[in-house]
């Protein structure tokens, strides 16, 4: 066996590459998955993979190194060491304060940088790297990459006049795998006809709410009463009192498909609240909506969902829960609604791609699951809701990131934004909510087209 081909295998158990289906963050079906970050686990591969990096080009003109955060960073730091050429590092975002520097490290104007990158694609984010490297005052000629997916990213690099050195192509690895029956005839059939195919995003047009292929009987409510009141938006009651959550039901709830609460937050949580909760619901024909995201394996989450203090069974529409402990899991809060919590909006969050991946798969098995929480399209099986939506801001000081309606809207698909913030810290919730309605409907309206 080669060197390289040993190379790949040993590579391939520590799990860098999964083979199945795959939505990436571009909406397209993939069948295989490339992750190289295992890598730094096993400190041999990673000295044989950076060696086998540098001797793709000639190191004499090089020197600095500089690995694209955050996959890379572990190999160029490898190629310094083993290379005695100096290493860089770049920021992922300019930390805002002290030098403002996109680059850390001792380096000078003119000096020739290596650029490595784990996996190139279309290449546009390496040539945005690129560009702040070469802001920096630094010559970029080479880079060097371990996994070129042949979609058209090294043509994209050569045409602005740089040198791409990849290691391995992904047909490459396709067939050193089924070589040594790590794939079978069918798999690599399918991946290489996905290969052989120009990629396409899905199909941009959206399903009318009215034509939605909903199930579960809450999900259908949830569409009667938006096209009813021609709403598309779910509150956020994140306050912290009955008096102010019951204001906010009473004046909002004629606008709104669903009051979302975090019953936990709530000072002085009583039945009492619940009772009058249901009546307004009732009143002003809107859905009652825990956001208690359960995390836990089924026998637990059936505990907290059904006695202790909230008795969240007897009394709410619809709750959040992580698939994070498998399907069997969703399968206590019948005849309650279950919205599935593939992806979070906040910044750094852990659902990447393979988890929105295999969570959307559970989410899709599950009878119980009418709706998931995502920052992307999602099957059409399913309705998506979209929280992070604000008019005026573009995030909070504690990871929460915002999107528009419009832009939720048009670019997600999102069947439903949850708003909480811009309307319950809105200095006139109830015109807030009203803005909220309209843009969102007007939004919902226009992606139809
Ligand atoms: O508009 P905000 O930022 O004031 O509030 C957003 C609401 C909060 C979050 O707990 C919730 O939406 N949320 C969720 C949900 C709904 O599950 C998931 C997520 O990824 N991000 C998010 O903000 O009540």
């Amino acid at each position: 066996m080669q060197a390289r081909e040993d190379f790949l295998l040993k590579a391939y158990e520590l799990g860098i590459i999964k083979f199945g289906s795959f939505t990436l963050k571009s909406g397209i079906e993939s069948p295989f998955y490339v992750d190289l970050r295992p890598l730094a686990s096993s400190p041999q591969l990673l000295k044989t993979l950076s060696n086998n990096l540098l001797q793709l080009v000639d190191n004499s003109k090089l020197e600095l190194i500089c690995g694209v955060p955050y996959a890379a960073l572990p190999m160029a730091t490898t190629m310094s060491l083993e290379s005695g050429i100096p290493l860089i590092i770049k920021r992922k975002e300019n930390k805002g304060y002290g030098t403002k520097r996109m680059l850390e490290g001792v380096f000078h104007d003119g000096q020739n940088c290596l650029l490595v990158e784990d996996v190139i694609t279309s290449g546009k984010s390496l040539v945005e790297t690129i560009d702040e490297v070469e802001k920096e005052g630094l010559v970029v000629t080479d880079l060097v990459v371990v996994l070129d997916r042949e979609q058209g990213g090294i043509q994209r690099l050569e045409e602005k006049g740089y040198n791409v050195h990849t290691l391995f192509t992904i047909n490459e690895v396709i067939d050193i795998l089924f070589k040594y029956k790590r794939l079978d005839e069918g798999e690599v059939k399918k991946i290489k006809d996905f290969l052989s195919m120009p990629p396409q995003a899905p199909s941009r047009k959206r399903t009318p709410l009215q034509d939605k292929e909903v199930q579960h009987p809450v999900g259908k409510n949830m569409i009667d009463i938006a096209l009813r009141k021609k709403s598309n938006l779910i509150a956020s009651a994140d306050v912290v009192s009955s008096l102010e959550l019951i204001n906010l039901a009473k004046g909002i709830g004629d606008k709104i498909v669903a009051l979302k609460l975090h019953s936990d937050i709530i000072t002085d949580f009583s039945w009492d609240l619940v009772t009058e909760l249901r009546t307004i619901a009732r009143e002003k024909d809107f859905l009652l909506f825990e956001d208690r995201k359960f995390a836990d394996i089924g026998n637990t989450q059936e505990l907290q969902f059904k006695q202790g203090v909230y008795r969240f069974a007897d009394w709410v529409d619809m709750v959040t829960a992580h698939p994070i402990a498998g399907e069997k899991s969703f399968d206590v809060f019948e005849p309650t609604g279950v919205v599935a919590i593939v992806e979070m909006s906040s910044a750094g969050a852990l659902t990447d791609d393979y988890y929105v991946s295999k969570a959307l798969n559970i989410a899709q098995k599950s009878a119980d699951v009418f709706a998931v929480v995502a920052q992307r399209q999602v099957p059409d099986d399913l309705l998506l809701l979209t929280p992070g939506v604000n008019i005026d801001k573009k995030g909070d000081s504690k990871g929460q990131q915002y999107n528009t309606p419009k832009k939720v809207f048009s670019e997600y698909l999102t069947d439903f934004m949850i708003v909480g913030r811009g309307i319950y810290k809105a200095n006139d919730p109830v015109a807030a909510t009203e803005e909220y309605r309209q843009q969102g409907w007007k939004a919902y309206e226009d992606s139809l087209s």
